[in-house]
């Protein structure tokens, strides 16, 4: 991996030569006169990807680093920059997307100044929620500091990492940086998991709990494999980000609420719960008693150390969830006869009605999805519909959010098709969006009309937070008292997305749907489906 010039380079030619020794040839950003000097003679080999706002900057890179299962680059302008970022730096540390944020910084010479610009606590700012912050003591170590951050990125639990460079760094002389091989996964305790094997091997009715960490470490088909030797009943774990089994098997038994009474009583009758890749378990209201029934033992296994730590009951093994399978699929030996788990229960059908209901139009999408389409889903209110009429088939076929933030959807798709056309991946990328949610970073629309990727996206007009309407008789709000603002009437997407380049059309009558989704994910770039639901 090392390269060797007979000058001393700048910091800029060291800078580029780590980006390149990793196989970084793309630099998500919004530009501020402080990361001029950083893209002066910017290599005409890579590619600098515009984001209108820094949550679509961000946004677009994660999905970029999701899909490419490499640290994405990012630069942003200065303080301005990282704080319209931050809501994006937030869900990229909770999805464990691995991001090198850098940003601008005022020239190290009027620094005491106080100068126009100036991020006084430039590191301070996006923690806590980066894996690291630095900004180099000297201009020469800047290079350095790229491949720690790189490293850093990388390794298990990944996540973004900061770094701030002073304007007048890149012309300064230092020294090639030789980048090395350092691990990424962390392997499990032996002792732990021939504990967890022996009594995965005796137990009556185990059941799974597959969170993201299984489809980000590309650990499925193990899992379908362990699965199927103990014939496990597998349940997605709550507000999972990433699919981490095909939800049409028969082992796949549904989701899991984030409400503890509620998991506490899907999962009774199982003796042993496993859960993998994911915290066992995410809560969004409050809840009282066991978090697991109470004649069941819990494991879990997960890549993050704090999450192991907080995990309130049971046994959990810090590991890489793919060399975690690896060494527990060869010891599996289930010692009693396992009848399979009941098969689920089909949703009813739904009826073309106008105005259309959501489960209407999911249901349609699904019979127009193509075979390796990716869903990326943003609708809040849509969600529990989808994951009825919507079965994803795995790893690379299904993204949200693991924060709770909206604005993340948009750019991420783009990201995601991005990261898909550089692996040549087959597909069309669906961003499946709620009105709401959309607003937050509408501006990925320009960036997808820039680079002409195919993406459809569906705007699910509901002119409303219908999410929030829904939850407010959990703060016991009456049945007639809708909370104060939720209602968005009037947004015209269609306009909306032409005015940023990409085309657009709106359905509201159920009898022309099919036709309008068919031609949506037929078209040559992105588009924009705006479907009118009750
Ligand atoms: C950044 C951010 N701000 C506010 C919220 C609170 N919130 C949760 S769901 C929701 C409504 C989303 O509306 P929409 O996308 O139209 O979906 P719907 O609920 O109507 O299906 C809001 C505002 C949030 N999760 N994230
Ligand atoms: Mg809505």
């Amino acid at each position: 991996m090392t390269n060797q010039s007979h000058h001393r380079p700048t910091v800029r030619e060291a800078f580029i030569r780590v980006m390149r020794d990793f196989g970084i040839d793309t630099v998500f950003g919004n530009p501020g006169s402080t990361e001029l000097p950083m893209f002066r003679g910017f290599p005409h080999d890579m590619r600098y990807v515009l984001g209108l706002q820094e949550s679509v900057v961000v946004g677009m890179a994660d999905g970029y680093a999701q899909a490419t299962g490499r640290a994405a680059l990012v630069n942003l302008h200065s303080a301005v920059g990282v704080g319209h970022a931050m809501g994006n730096i937030f869900t990229a540390f909770k999805n464990q997307t691995p991001l090198i944020i850098t940003a601008g910084q005022q020239s190290r010479s009027i620094i005491p100044f106080d100068p126009y610009l100036f991020s006084s606590q430039s590191i301070d700012l996006p923690k806590p929620y980066v894996k690291r912050a630095c900004e180099p003591a000297r201009a020469a170590d800047v290079p350095l500091a790229l491949a720690r951050a790189y490293y850093i990125a990388m390794q298990a639990p990944r996540g973004p990492v900061f770094l701030s460079i002073p304007a007048d760094d890149w012309e300064i002389d230092t020294d090639w940086v030789t980048t090395r091989s350092v691990s990424q996964s962390i392997g499990p305790d032996p002792t732990l998991l021939a504990k967890l094997s022996a009594d995965l091997n005796k137990a009556k009715r185990p059941a799974i709990v597959t969170g993201a960490g299984v489809a980000r470490d590309g650990a499925v088909s193990r899992l379908i494999k362990l699965a199927e030797l103990h014939q496990t009943a597998v349940y997605a774990a709550p507000m999972s980000a990433r699919c981490g089994f095909p939800e049409r098997h028969p082992l796949f038994m549904g989701f899991l609420p984030p409400m503890r009474e509620k998991i506490v009583s899907l999962l009774n009758g199982h003796d042993l719960i496993l859960v993998l890749g994911a915290p066992a378990f995410t809560y969004h209201i409050e809840g009282n008693g066991p978090h697991i029934p109470p004649e069941a033992s819990c494991w879990q296994i997960v890549d993050d150390a704090n999450t192991a730590a907080w995990t309130p009951t049971g046994n959990s093994i810090i590991s890489s969830i793919d060399l975690a399978l690896d060494a527990l699929v060869p010891t599996s030996a289930p010692s009693a006869h396992r009848p399979s788990p009941p098969s689920r229960a089909t949703p009813p059908e739904p009826t073309p009605s106008s105005p259309m209901s959501a489960s209407f139009v999911v249901q349609q999408l699904d019979q127009a999805r193509g075979e390796y389409d990716v869903v990326v889903e943003e609708a809040p209110g849509t969600r529990a519909t989808m994951q009825q009429y919507l079965p994803m088939n795995g790893e690379d076929r299904f993204y949200t959010m693991a924060s709770g933030g909206l604005g993340w959807g948009m750019p991420a798709a783009i990201g995601i098709a991005l990261g898909r056309q550089k692996l040549g991946l087959p597909g069309r990328v669906i961003g499946l969006i709620g009105d709401g949610s959309s607003m937050y970073s509408i501006q990925a629309l320009y960036s997808a009309a820039e680079l002409g990727l195919p993406i459809t996206f569906i705007i699910m007009n509901n002119r409303r937070y219908a999410a929030l309407q829904e939850f407010a008789p959990v703060f016991k709000y009456q049945a007639h008292e809708k909370p104060v603002g939720t209602d968005l009437p009037g947004i015209d997407f269609v306009r909306l997305s032409e005015a940023q380049g990409v085309k657009a059309s709106r359905v509201e009558d159920p009898q022309q749907l099919q036709s309008a989704l068919q031609a949506a994910l037929q078209v040559e770039g992105p588009c924009l489906l705006e479907v009118v639901i009750a």
